[in-house]
């Protein structure tokens, strides 16, 4: 049979629709596709709760892709390796607690868990703003991130989510855009973002896990963000601390599902 142009065009239409009505309304809505949320997404996920991933680039993995200094491999410690093996990433041994992965296996492997496990992923879409009763964030307001770029006057829509989490990275935009439009206060020692510290892997990693946490009703930071929104150090090129957040936001949002 001849291939006809439109039908082609009506099939991505249709299916690219009906998945996005699917999950107007979802359990999670993680903003952000870096390490940390895909790795929330594939815990929450593969628990059969309905995720939903936004992020506003093409491409999905955050800061993973380029290693350090664009040298593209990554660096984790044991627990975060154990959680690379379970993924089915392939690690190296460096040295003692140290281990290596190629950055483009661990984004890959990492996005294709997510998604089979269930996270239904929407790229080139950003988070403008969230949806907020007087007791708590209920959802997000979506928009095509060209739009944003091309600073078009172009209305946004929502989707509804029972927990959000904000894995936004080292901006932690979430956060930023709840306490700079609602004026509430954050449940932080400023009750607003308090910013990222200087470099410290020891610190920035160990810290990390304790500021995997909500903090506003319905909100969780994870990943970078997280210690860019309770003020702990960066941490560089090491991701076993993102992937270990991402998990421990999953286990955090899974026991109140
Ligand atoms: C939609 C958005 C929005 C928005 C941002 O930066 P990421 O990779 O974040 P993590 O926390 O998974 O990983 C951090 C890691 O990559 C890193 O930077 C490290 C370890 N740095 C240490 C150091 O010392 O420098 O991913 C966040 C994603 C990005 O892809 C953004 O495009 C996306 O979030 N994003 N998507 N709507 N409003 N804001």
């Amino acid at each position: 049979m001849p291939l006809d142009d439109v039908v082609i065009s009506r099939a991505i239409i249709e299916r690219f629709t009906q998945k996005l009505l699917d999950h107007l309304e979802c359990d999670v809505a993680i903003v952000g596709g870096g390490p940390a949320g895909l790795t929330a997404g594939y815990y929450l996920a593969k628990h059969n709760h309905k995720v939903v991933l936004l992020e506003r680039k093409l491409s999905i993995g955050g800061g993973m892709w380029g290693g350090g200094i664009m040298f593209n491999e990554i660096v984790v410690q044991e627990e975060g390796r154990a959680i690379l093996e379970e993924l089915g990433v392939a690690t190296l041994r460096f040295r003692d607690d140290y281990y290596t992965a190629d950055a483009i296996e661990a984004v890959s492997t990492i996005c294709s868990q997510a998604v089979k496990a269930g996270t239904r992923i929407f790229n080139l879409i950003d988070v403008e703003d969230v949806m907020l009763t007087e007791k708590q964030v209920t959802g997000l307001v979506i928009n095509w991130s060209s739009v944003t770029l091309a600073g078009l006057h172009v209305d946004p829509v929502t989707m509804r989510a029972r927990f959000v989490v904000d894995a936004t990275g080292h901006v932690a935009e979430v956060a930023q855009i709840i306490a700079r439009k609602s004026g509430a206060r954050l449940d932080t020692s400023s009750g607003g973002v308090v910013g990222e510290r200087p470099m410290h892997a020891e610190i920035g990693e160990r810290m990390i896990l304790e500021n995997t946490r909500e903090f506003f009703p319905g909100v969780y930071a994870a990943g970078m963000c997280a210690n860019a929104v309770f003020g702990a150090p960066r941490m560089g090129p090491i991701f076993g601390g993102m992937l270990m957040s991402g998990r421990r936001v999953a286990e955090l949002i899974a026991a109140r599902l």
